[in-house]
């Protein structure tokens, strides 16, 4: 008795708790979806396969096992690789699996016929083509190991149309998951941190995107409110410590000017990293002149970089650590000020608030993001996609949980929110899910509205329209007064999600905003909200920060907004 290579992989996929596969179809993965077919495992047919990409991706951010896409060869392939990409830079867990021609025509040019694998190598951490029958549960299971250690990324394995066919004994047991403990802190580096702890009379906690993952969240809050440690975190560590805590403040700010939170950054006498990922935040940007005395803490080394030599280094499981430095600094004597940082989150709150938006006022997106705050549960999910929204999401928008605000800043790939949006409702069905966008990543992914809509996924879809590629042109004026190549126009956003089934709205004045929000966030409902954007607020906080550093303003405020 046999079964085909194809079940053998859908019965590997059933073994690691696989429970949606996102993809588009193609002839060369036909055994696979017919495989599929006959598993409890939901395939979602998508719209592109970059939207089935960025939903596996923050399927695995959310809940840290590899979420899963799948495409045919070529084209199918191609697409897939910004998704992919995007994982692996975000640190996501997610596992691609690409159909492939006959083994017997891969050695010749032939219809659809890349080397895909190549092409994949990369964007992954990890990938291959699978060879032949018996070596089918070693890849997938090397694919699942290696997607979802840390650092977690993507991992890829190519199937030949001819041996998926093949057959192998019916009684092939996928390999079994197995529970791997991460290695502890070693404990002459945890001494010397203790020792960096004793001298500092100032620490300041940089929490990057592995403060969020396996529970070191928990521990690093039991750490800095117990020693009074204030934290800053990059855009992918928001939530790491609840913005709720006096601790909190915040996250690194606008990231291309010096902001509110830089101050703490200064006056700090010694950065403590936190799962810091440099490829969210380049060193360069707080610690231009190399002067900061660093302490690191992450499942691995640090990476070399001239502003990034930290004087003593803790690379292990980061919940671990932790907790050891915690129990480790009760019994020492500490001379932290106790403090010293609080005027620093008492601007960046102040902050925050200016920008409420009053009756008759234009809408900002700050302005809307206090609204969003105020009817968004705080255990509810904001994921945003990539402009200048995302700075403003980043800056202003507090978030009290882990995976409280989604952001991708590693690749910071545009078009991810909207195909997020449908992982995380189906996922968490009971969560508030809320994703906000540019009309520009909006557009580039918006067919996924169908996707969504057969799916009955329920969530709420903002998009801010300013007939512009936002945070470019923003950028531009900065440098050169003017903007080039970002402005756009748009359809009739409203319209346009009515055409899917699915409800449109598009206020007019703030208490209309607001009673539009209060409806459809968490309403059990679908729907997309078009709102204007006023972009003035843009370059006016660039001036405001200016004005605070006692820097020259060199900003022509004319010809703001990008409509043409
Ligand atoms: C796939 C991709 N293409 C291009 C970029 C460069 N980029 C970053 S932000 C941005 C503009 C985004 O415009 P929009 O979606 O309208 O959002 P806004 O900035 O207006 O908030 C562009 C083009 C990118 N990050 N990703």
């Amino acid at each position: 008795m046999s079964i085909k290579v194809s079940e053998l992989i859908v019965r590997c996929l059933e073994e690691e708790g696989v429970c949606a596969v996102f993809g588009l179809p193609g002839e060369e993965a036909e055994e696979l979806l017919f495989s599929l077919d006959q598993s409890p495992i939901l395939f979602v047919p998508c719209r592109h396969e970059q939207g089935a990409a960025f939903m596996a991706n923050v399927w695995g951010r959310l809940t840290g096992r590899a979420g899963v896409c799948l495409s045919t060869l070529g084209p199918g392939a191609t697409n897939l690789i910004t998704g992919i990409a995007d994982a692996n830079l975000d640190k996501a867990p997610l596992v691609a699996i690409t159909g492939q021609a006959s083994r017997s025509r891969l050695h010749h040019e032939s219809h659809q016929n890349l080397d895909v694998v190549s092409m994949f190598k990369p964007i992954t951490k990890w990938n291959t083509a699978i060879s032949a029958p018996d070596v089918v549960t070693e890849v997938v299971r090397k694919a699942f190991k290696i997607a979802e250690e840390e650092k977690p990324g993507a991992t890829h394995f190519e199937v030949s149309e001819d041996l998926a066919a093949q057959k192998v004994p019916k009684n092939t047991r996928p390999l079994p998951r197995v529970r791997i403990r991460r290695p502890g802190p070693d404990y002459k580096a945890v001494g010397a941190a203790v020792e960096l702890l004793k001298w500092a009379r100032r620490p300041l906690v940089l929490a990057g995107n592995g403060a969020i993952r396996k529970l070191a969240s928990r521990h690093l809050t039991r750490l800095v409110t117990r020693h009074d440690i204030p934290v800053v975190s990059t855009f992918m560590g928001k939530g790491a410590l609840s913005d709720n805590r006096e601790q909190s403040l915040f996250s690194t700010g606008v990231g291309f000017a010096r902001d509110y939170v830089s101050e703490a950054v200064d006056a700090a006498d010694l950065i403590v990293t936190v799962g810091y990922d440099v490829a969210e935040l380049s060193p360069e940007k707080w610690n231009p002149k190399a002067q900061k005395t660093i302490l690191h803490i992450d499942f691995t080394s640090g990476e070399v970089y001239a502003q990034y030599t930290p004087e003593v280094e803790i690379v292990g499981d980061i919940s671990g650590t932790l907790w050891e430095l915690d129990r480790r600094l009760e019994n020492e004597s500490l001379a932290f000020e106790r403090g010293w940082y609080l005027p620093v989150r008492k601007r960046i709150l102040e902050d925050i608030r200016s920008y409420d938006l009053e009756e008759g006022d234009r809408f900002t997106v700050p302005g809307v993001l206090n609204i969003v705050r105020e009817v968004l549960d705080e255990d509810g999910v904001l994921i945003s996609d990539v402009g200048s929204h995302k700075i403003w999401i980043a800056r202003n928008f507090p978030t009290y949980t882990p995976n409280g605000s989604i952001i991708s800043n590693g690749l910071a790939s545009m078009g991810i929110a909207l195909p997020g949006g449908i992982a995380a409702a189906l996922i968490q069905p009971r969560r508030q899910v809320v994703t906000a966008m540019g009309d520009g990543g909006f557009l580039m992914n918006s067919q996924e509205l169908e996707t969504a809509r057969r799916l009955s996924a329920k969530f709420t879809v903002l998009v801010f329209n300013d007939d512009d590629y936002g945070l470019i042109s923003w950028k531009q004026r900065l440098s050169r007064d003017r903007a080039v190549g970002t402005a756009i126009r748009n359809p009739d956003f409203k319209a346009y999600a009515e055409s899917f089934g699915i409800r449109g709205y598009r206020p007019k004045t703030v208490s209309e905003l607001r009673e539009v929000l209060r409806k459809v966030i968490g309403g059990g409902e679908m729907s997309v909200v078009e709102i204007p954007v006023d972009t003035e607020v843009n370059t006016e906080l660039i001036l405001k920060l200016k004005k605070h550093w006692g820097e020259p303003p060199e900003i022509d405020l004319s010809g703001q907004t990008g409509r043409l």
